[in-house]
């Protein structure tokens, strides 16, 4: 797909039938005991938005349905459905709303069988044929949504569209994969998220990623030139809008919604150094009143750069450390060096940003010994939040191949991977282990006197005392593996059940 054909096609408003759209972004509610089950927020699904204005752009009448920021139910999705008998409906859906996903796509075939279903996003992308198995699934899109879904509603031959799978009538080879779509190159040209279509009032990030509201969540780049085993964003393409194009978009939501913070989702915002100053500058000489937060990594900051954030508003940056071991950075290939790291997060404390810093248990390789050093290392950086994950190899990654082949993965129900509880049993440690040192690092994180002590001097709004409330009682009333029983545990012994935090995030 060429940049000209992407630029006519955004232009091309009214060029074919206009059909009937339901875009759905199913449910991925956290489990009583996750921390974020009290202070998650929501966010517009900013891809599905993505695929809606493009669609909207080309004359195509949507409607976008969020099931957890309405709080709906499948009944509701399929009264909707009934109600609209949508021409095609489009699911979005990460590896762990798929299962709800397929719940909705069943019940509104059900209820308006004429409909086409298609379903898109990173689980799609990778397991293609485990959704078109599925009866009431019609198609998936792989990769990039917004030109290959909106050729389908404007009734382009299926053999021509980039990215799409489908069945077809040969029962020895039943699966057609078209080829990838070209990534979009330029980024300027897609339209604004049709942000326009959800309740806005129904949105707040999570508790403590955000100063100020309303807010909104947008990007600058697509893509990551990393090479981390464990993230789906993996080499893939990088591309980044210009500034200006970005600030004017930043305006033109002040003006609609009157936001005041800004979470950039970018996998590593701060990329493209050259542009984060230029944008910086434009906010700054615009005189824009913001506050906003991004994704970053510690080899991708300098302190001129992080000054000039500052000074743009920028007040959290997170960045995704996952061990203190050096080999095991190297084994999931993210090989940063510990030292600089410890730089970098002394230089964004310095320019009195918070930081927020986001590590894994249960890597290759680990052991007691390694997790106890992440744990130290964790404390001794002294960020301002502190995020704990456990490694889920997600399908399209580099690990998920790795466990699957060495027969690792101990399930393959979606809705366990949530990374707060241990799917894979590894050689070098077992699932107990991960599931103790888990919850033994929020323990020696957030109960230190000093952490304490700063946190209760910086409360300054409800939001504050909420957040703290809901992760100390996350912490503290949660049921614990006694560290005599994880002496005893054997590698083949029960993970225990995700009863303590994780924190939905940590692109990096
Ligand atoms: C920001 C973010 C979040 C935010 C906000 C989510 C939101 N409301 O937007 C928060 C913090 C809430 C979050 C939560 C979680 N996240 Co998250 N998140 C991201 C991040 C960094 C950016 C997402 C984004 O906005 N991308 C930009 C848009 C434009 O891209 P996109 O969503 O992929 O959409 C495009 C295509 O996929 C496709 N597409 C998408 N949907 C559809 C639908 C149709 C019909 C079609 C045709 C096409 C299509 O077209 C879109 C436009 O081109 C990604 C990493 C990444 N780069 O994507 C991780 C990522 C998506 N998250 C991930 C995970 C694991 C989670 C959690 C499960 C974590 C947890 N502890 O529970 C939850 C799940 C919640 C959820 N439903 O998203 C993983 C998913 C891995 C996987 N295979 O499931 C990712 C890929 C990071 C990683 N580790 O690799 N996340
Ligand atoms: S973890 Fe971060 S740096 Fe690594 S590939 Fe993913 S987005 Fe890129």
């Amino acid at each position: 797909m060429s940049q000209n054909r992407l630029r006519i096609n955004a232009q091309a408003i009214g060029v074919s039938a206009t059909v009937n759209v339901m875009l759905i972004n199913p449910p991925w509610q956290t489990k009583d005991g996750n921390i974020w089950h009290g202070v998650k927020g929501t966010s517009p699904p900013l891809g599905l938005l993505y695929v809606a204005a493009y669609a909207e752009s080309h004359g195509h009448k949507v409607r976008v349905i969020d099931v957890d920021a309405e709080q709906l139910s499948l009944d509701d999705i399929a009264d909707a459905a009934r109600k609209d008998q949508p021409d095609w409906v489009g699911i979005t859906a990460v590896t762990k709303q798929v299962v709800a996903g397929k719940l909705a796509a069943d019940r509104i075939k059900e209820v308006s069988p004429n409909s086409k279903i298609v379903i898109g996003g990173i689980h799609a992308t990778a397991m293609p044929e485990e959704l078109l198995r599925e009866e009431s699934i019609d198609y998936v899109i792989r990769g990039e949504g917004e030109v290959p879904f909106t050729a389908l509603l404007d009734g382009e031959p299926i053999e021509s569209i980039g990215g799409l799978s489908y069945l077809g009538k040969n029962p020895l080879q039943p699966f057609h994969h078209n080829d990838m779509a070209e990534p979009i190159e330029d980024l300027d040209a897609l339209p604004t998220p049709a942000y326009h279509l959800l309740p806005f009032d129904a949105y707040k990030p999570a508790l403590g990623a955000y100063r100020r509201l309303p807010a909104m969540n947008m990007t600058m780049t697509r893509g990551c030139p990393g090479k981390c085993t464990f993230c789906n964003s993996a080499e893939t393409a990088l591309r980044t809008r210009s500034p200006e194009h970005l600030v004017n978009e930043i305006q033109r939501l002040q003006a609609t919604y009157g936001i005041r913070e800004v979470s950039f989702y970018d996998d590593t915002f701060t990329i493209y150094k050259q542009n984060v100053m230029q944008l910086c500058d434009l906010i700054i000489e615009r005189g824009i009143d913001l506050t906003w937060s991004c994704f970053a990594r510690t080899d991708c900051v300098s302190p001129g750069l992080l000054k000039k954030m500052k000074d743009a508003g920028c007040h959290q940056i997170l960045f995704g450390l996952e061990s203190a071991d050096p080999g095991i950075l190297e084994t999931i290939r993210k090989p940063i060096d510990i030292d600089l790291t410890r730089q970098a997060v002394r230089m964004v404390q310095d320019a009195k940003i918070d930081v927020r810093a986001a590590f894994m248990f249960g890597n290759p390789g680990e052991t007691i010994d390694t997790m106890q050093r992440t744990i130290d290392f964790a404390v001794s950086l002294d960020p301002d939040i502190c995020i704990f994950n456990i490694t889920t190899p997600y399908p399209g990654t580099q690990m998920f191949d790795w466990a699957h082949k060495n027969g690792y993965l101990k399930t393959l129900d979606w809705a366990e991977y949530d990374l707060a509880n241990a799917v894979m049993e590894l050689p070098s440690v077992t699932r107990d282990e991960i599931n103790f040192m888990y919850r033994a690092a929020y323990r020696a994180f957030y109960f230190r006197p000093r952490y304490l002590l700063k946190r209760l001097l910086r409360l300054r709004s409800w939001d504050d005392i909420k957040v703290h409330y809901y992760a100390f009682k996350s912490i503290f009333v949660t049921r614990t593996t006694s560290r005599r029983n994880v002496g005893k545990l054997g590698k083949n012994a029960a993970a225990t059940r995700n009863e303590a935090p994780s924190v939905a995030a940590a692109a990096c």
